[in-house]
C-alpha cells in the first residue's frame, strides 16, 4: 500500500497504519482498495459506518464530472491525472446532483471528509455571499490575487468556484442575486485547462 502510494499517488485514499495491525486486518485493509466494491477504510478504531462511502464521478466530458452527492458535508475532492492519484480540493459540498469541473482526470471521487470545513468565504467579510462571488470572477486565472483560490493551486480557477456555489448552500443565502451556476457553465469549460494542484505529498 505504502510502494502503491509512493508510485502513483493516493489523493485521499490512504490511511497508514502499524505493522501489528497490518498484519491483523490485512484483508480489510486490501478491501480499502476496492472502491467499487465496498468503498469504506475498515479501520478498527471506528465503526463500519463512520464514514460515508466514497461517490464515484461519471464524466460528462469537457472536464466536468457528475456526482450523486448523498449528503451534504465535507469532502475530499480526489482524481486521477495522468495515471496519478492527486487531491485536488477539499470543501463543503450539497447533497444532490452536481456537475463539478476537473481538469484532465481520468477518475474522479469526493471521500468523506469529517475535519472542520473553510467556507469559501473570498472577501473575509465573515459569510459565504455573492461578493465572494466578484472577488472570484474579477480574479480568474490570476496568480497573483489569490483571495479566491479556496483549493490552494496557486490560481483562481473553475474549482474554485464550485467551492463557493457549495459553501453557498452551507449558508442562508441573502437577498442578493447570484449566478446560476449553469449560465457560466459554459465559461468554466472554457477555462479548465490543466490547473493541477502540486502533490501534497
Ligand atoms: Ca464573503
Ligand atoms: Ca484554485
Amino acid at each position: 500500500m505504502i510502494i502503491r502510494s509512493r508510485e502513483v499517488g493516493a489523493g485521499g485514499h490512504a490511511i497508514f497504519y502499524s505493522k501489528a495491525v497490518r498484519d491483523d486486518y490485512r484483508t480489510q485493509l486490501t478491501a480499502f482498495y476496492d472502491v467499487a466494491g465496498q468503498g469504506r477504510a475498515l479501520s478498527p478504531q471506528f465503526a463500519a459506518d463512520h464514514r460515508l462511502a466514497p461517490v464515484l464521478g461519471t464524466s460528462r466530458g469537457s472536464n466536468r464530472w457528475r456526482f450523486d452527492i448523498p449528503k451534504g458535508q465535507g469532502y475530499r475532492l480526489v482524481a486521477q491525472v495522468g495515471g496519478v492519484w492527486r487531491e485536488l480540493s477539499d470543501g463543503y459540498f450539497p447533497a444532490g446532483v452536481r456537475d463539478l469541473t476537473v481538469p484532465g482526470a481520468s477518475r474522479v471521487e469526493l471521500l468523506s471528509d469529517r475535519r472542520p470545513i473553510e467556507p469559501a468565504d473570498y472577501n473575509g467579510d465573515g459569510l459565504v455571499n455573492a461578493a465572494d462571488y466578484t472577488v472570484w470572477r474579477d480574479s480568474l486565472l490570476s496568480t497573483a490575487d489569490l483571495r479566491a483560490d479556496g483549493n490552494d493551486d496557486g490560481i483562481v480557477n473553475a474549482m474554485d468556484y464550485d467551492l463557493w456555489s457549495g459553501s453557498y448552500a452551507f449558508e442562508p443565502p441573502s437577498s442578493t442575486t447570484v449566478p446560476e451556476p449553469s449560465a457560466i457553465t459554459l465559461l468554466l469549460t472554457l477555462l479548465a485547462g490543466c490547473q493541477c494542484r502540486r502533490p501534497t505529498g
